[in-house]
């Protein structure tokens, strides 16, 4: 089964433009409780590198793009996001990094729960041992 689950979300567009509406567990599969938005990343910058232990989110490129890396501890795969009617479904146990930042991105996340730095396992064999459980 593959680990990349996507969302394509309706633009409701006229001649004016586009717009997308994102709504608690309609668009999205979650309440949202946090919403943040990564931008400015340097070029060569890499992040993430972690996993959640309980949080779900969703990853929209609103502008620009970027490529995320997904590992469930058994199985690894990649995803260019270079859309805003694209979101990326990160479950919870998933180890994500993030490369190849477009000098223009602005990468807005979606989340189920408030931040805890509890929640995120930083450190991979420590992530490999929770997985496998
Ligand atoms: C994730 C990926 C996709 C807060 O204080 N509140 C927040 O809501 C967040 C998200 C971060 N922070 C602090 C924690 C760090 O001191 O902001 C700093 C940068 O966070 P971090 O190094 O974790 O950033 P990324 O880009 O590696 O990871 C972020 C999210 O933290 C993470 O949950 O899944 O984006």
């Amino acid at each position: 089964m593959s680990l990349i689950k996507t969302i394509s979300f309706k633009p409701l567009g006229d001649e004016r433009g586009s717009l997308v509406a994102l709504e608690n567990n309609k668009s999205v599969p979650f309440d949202i409780k946090r919403v943040y938005y990564i931008f400015g990343t340097k070029e060569g910058v890499s992040r993430g590198f972690h996993a959640h232990r309980n949080l779900k989110q969703v990853a929209v490129c609103v502008t620009g793009s970027c490529r995320f890396v997904l590992d469930n501890g058994k199985q690894k795969e990649e995803i260019i996001l270079d859309s805003p009617l694209k979101g990326l479904v990160i479950g919870k146990m998933i180890w994500h990094e993030m490369y190849d930042f477009s000098g223009d991105c602005v990468l807005l996340l979606l989340a189920s729960e408030y931040y805890d730095e509890a929640d995120y396992i930083r450190d991979y064999q420590k992530f490999l041992k929770a997985a496998v459980k």
